[in-house]
């Protein structure tokens, strides 16, 4: 059946409404009183589902990298994605991207930058050392999940390319492979999916160049083999399966902003204070909390890292730079 998405990234109801099977799942594990252990326990223990390579990282000590909330469940986190690639139903990219092929990978770093390169997957993952952060991640739709991402600082990466003062923003360009992708023969984004950052932004220590989470490596769904991960913004910002990081004098145009610019701003930093033209950002739905009873969560400001990247934003209008 074909499924018409009135437009892109509208929350459709199978968003709104919880799926039975979690329903059953929580059903289950509260039966056997597995809910109950602490946060600390379960972010230092959070399994993952233990079929692909382990990816061993060290606790980050990065300020905010890792939060206290319970982390989402591994099967959750990995059946509930968005990766238009594979389609635009959530459960879409768990059943079908098992076509892209993760190696050999490469990443190409290249514009204004004095040592642009070609980097092999295994060349890339050794420009830094690995760290578990435990980040929220809220996506525009209006639910969010808490997940240990393994990776390093993007920072790392664009220190050892030296960028020249020309470079204001980076622009980073995801794999557009139609035989291993069937979602690009719909039209529902301008392929290749592009994402940006100002350099400063880029530069953050919390944004995190991610290669796995739950302690192995990436599954294909949720981005492999190679990701970023940016927490205080929606997480359609956290571009996929990475080919291409560009630096660049200006403003990349996103996919987002392609689609819909007024719906989807260049920064689109989470800020419960403005609204989606067609929806409120005031709360959200925590993915595993979705019984018929649960209550939502009151969305935070910069999705609770205001501490740590508000002064990127300092005396901007965030209503306009949305
Ligand atoms: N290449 C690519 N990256 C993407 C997307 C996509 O469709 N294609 N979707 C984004 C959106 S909208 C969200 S919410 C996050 C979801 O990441 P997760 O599935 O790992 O939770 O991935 C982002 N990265
Ligand atoms: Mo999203």
């Amino acid at each position: 059946m074909l499924i018409k998405t009135p437009f892109p990234h509208e929350p459709l109801p199978s968003e709104i409404t919880p799926r039975q099977a979690y329903l059953n799942r929580r059903q289950l594990t509260a039966g056997l009183g597995l809910a109950a252990a602490s946060p600390l326990a379960l972010a230092q223990g959070a399994p993952g589902g233990g079929k692909l390579p382990k990816l061993a990282a060290a606790r980050s000590a990065v300020a905010g990298a890792s939060v206290m909330d319970k982390p989402t469940s591994y099967a959750d986190a990995t059946s509930y994605n968005n990766f238009y690639e594979f389609g635009t139903d959530k459960a879409d990219p768990a059943q079908r991207a098992h076509t892209l092929k993760p190696r050999p990978w490469t990443v190409a770093v290249e514009g204004e930058c004095a040592r642009p390169g070609n980097y092999d997957l295994d060349a890339l993952m050794k420009l830094g050392a690995m760290e578990e952060r435990i980040y929220r991640l809220r996506c525009v739709e209006g639910w969010s999940m808490v997940i240990p991402w393994v990776g390093f600082s993007l920072a790392e990466l664009i220190k050892k390319a030296e960028p020249t003062s020309k470079a204001k923003f980076v622009e980073f360009t995801t794999l557009a492979d139609r035989s291993q992708m069937p979602g690009l023969r719909s039209g529902v984004l301008d392929w290749p999916y592009v994402e940006g950052l100002r350099m400063d932004e880029a530069m953050h220590p919390l944004a995190l160049l991610t290669f796995g989470m739950y302690g192995e490596v990436l599954p294909n769904q949720n981005g492999a083999p190679v990701r970023i991960v940016l927490p205080w913004k929606y997480g359609f910002k956290s571009a996929k399966s990475i080919v291409k990081i560009r630096f660049v004098e200006k403003q990349p145009r996103s996919s987002w902003e392609q689609a819909a610019a007024q719906e989807y701003g260049f920064y689109s930093n989470v800020n419960p204070n403005v609204p989606h033209p067609r929806w409120s950002q005031a709360t959200e739905r925590r993915i595993g909390e979705d019984g018929l009873f649960a209550k939502k969560r009151a969305t935070l400001m910069f999705n609770g890292y205001e501490a740590q990247v508000g002064q990127l934003y300092a005396g901007m209008d965030l209503k306009k730079n949305y």
